[in-house]
């Protein structure tokens, strides 16, 4: 993986606490500097690591740690908690019609991600398409051309044309109708040049788009920030994606270009084909760099408070009359685990609670993961109002999850049954029985 280097070190500095008999301030002191050592070594940047271990070490000297928790476990936590916020929280690029804007240096990737996100677009049912914007190099057009004749995805370009803002408008007329993700690949410089930032807001201005990820090659190093930070002020970045983790890079440094732009990291590339691209999760792979196994059981430690939490507001929001396709979700996240779900059935009214236990937990959970991937591929806007999900739509969220129109429309029964159910819950008895009928899935 990434950033093996950090991750060992990082490891070996939470040893130290792990294996402490008492934890004191001389010790989360002598953790904290070898934290920083760890970090600069990866090439993150020097604010950045300057930051994040005084948080850590302001809040591991203050903070009490919560009832349940060792000292020596908070600790640990608060690392984790800092450095996925230095992160960034997790995000979603959504899979909605959108336009998506592609900057960055000369070589960094974006031609090569342009091809990545259009194959990411097109396994999720939507319809891509490209428009060459890299008005300098004499191949672009063509190494871009290549990449959409191989995807199969439609490519607006003027071949030979200096003007980026007339193609660019050109080419988003040309797709309007005809596509649902307009990807625009930009030209690059070798380094940062007036120029290149007055075409890049040209191009933005016309083509207004809702992405503006920035591509940055993992091997960037210390050069990250002051780039980063040049693109944002230009045309404000809501993405970063870090090409080429797959060679040797220490990586550290592009990641750091989130703490300076505020824009997370949404994607990475490790390889140069089109499937090469993998979606950004810095809670996951904080877990994965500091040592899964002790990590996890500590985060759900902390998780068991905040799923109490999240089961108690989203029954309050269910028994008040809304219920979404995100609370489904919710709750077949829920069913996951029998440990979450007899909390969840400890707040049903009535028997339903032991009833639910002793439901046949095997096939369900195969649905219903079944009906997560189906949800997996719709947009905000459907998960908020699945009202609006007609025959298109749904074969849209099918080809994107790969399952077959029936397969969504019985997720939407599952759903309405259960919506129904629970308007009618306080006490209706045929309705409970309905209820528990669908969840053993005695069809
Ligand atoms: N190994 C590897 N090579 C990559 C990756 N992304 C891009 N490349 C290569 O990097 C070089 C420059 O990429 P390109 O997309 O043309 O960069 P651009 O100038 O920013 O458009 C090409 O040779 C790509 O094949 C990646 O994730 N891994
Ligand atoms: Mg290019």
């Amino acid at each position: 993986m990434v950033l093996e280097g950090l991750g060992e070190s990082l490891r070996h500095a939470l040893k130290k606490i792990a294996n402490a008999s008492h934890v004191d301030a001389t010790l989360v002191k002598e953790v904290v500097r070898d934290i920083q050592r760890a970090l600069i070594q990866a090439d993150i940047n020097v604010k950045m690591v300057l930051d994040l271990s005084k948080a850590i070490e302001k809040r591991a000297l203050e903070e009490k740690p919560p009832a349940g928790m060792s000292n020596r476990e908070h600790v640990i936590k608060i690392v984790y908690d800092e450095l996925v916020r230095a992160l960034g929280e997790p995000r979603d690029i959504p899979l909605k019609k959108q336009v998506i804007m592609m900057v960055g240096l000369y070589g960094q990737g974006k031609t090569t991600t342009c091809g990545k996100l259009a194959n990411y677009f097109k396994k999720r049912g939507l319809r891509p398409a490209f428009i060459a914007c890299d008005v300098h190099r004499p191949a672009a057009y063509n190494q871009l051309e290549q990449i959409a004749a191989s995807l199969n995805v439609p490519i607006y370009g003027e071949p030979g044309s200096k003007d980026a803002v007339r193609i660019v408008k050109h080419g988003l007329d040309e797709f309007r109708k005809k596509a649902d993700v307009v990807i625009v690949d930009t030209a690059g410089r070798h380094k940062l040049e007036n120029d290149l930032i007055d075409e890049m807001k040209a191009i933005f201005n016309a083509a207004k788009p809702d992405e503006k990820l920035l591509v940055m090659d993992a091997a960037v190093g210390q050069q990250a920030g002051p780039q980063a930070k040049a693109f944002h002020d230009a045309v404000g970045l809501t993405g970063v994606i870090i090409s080429k983790l797959d060679g040797t890079a220490k990586g550290g440094g592009a990641l750091s270009a989130v703490s300076t732009t505020g824009a997370p990291v949404v994607f990475i590339g490790v390889g140069e084909h089109s499937s090469d691209l993998e979606k950004f999760d810095s809670t996951r792979f904080v877990s994965r760099m500091l040592g899964m196994g002790d990590i996890q059981s500590l985060l759900e430690k902390a998780q068991d408070a905040v799923d109490m939490e999240s089961a108690e507001k989203s029954a309050r929001r269910i028994m008040s009359g809304k219920f979404t396709l995100h609370d489904l979700y919710q709750q077949i996240d829920m069913l996951k685990g029998m440990g979450s779900l007899s909390k969840v059935a400890e707040m049903l009214p009535g028997g339903m609670g032991a009833n639910l236990q002793k439901a046949n937990m095997g096939d369900a959970q195969k649905r219903m993961g079944k009906f997560k991937v189906i949800m997996d591929s719709m947009t905000e806007e459907e998960m908020n109002d699945p009202s609006i999900l007609k025959a298109g739509r749904i074969r849209r969220i099918a080809r994107g999850s790969g399952t077959e129109p029936k397969n969504v429309k019985e997720l939407l029964k599952y759903y309405d049954m259960s919506k129904g159910m629970i308007k009618g819950f306080s006490g209706n008895r045929k309705m409970k029985r309905g209820l528990m009928k669908q969840l053993q899935f005695n069809q």
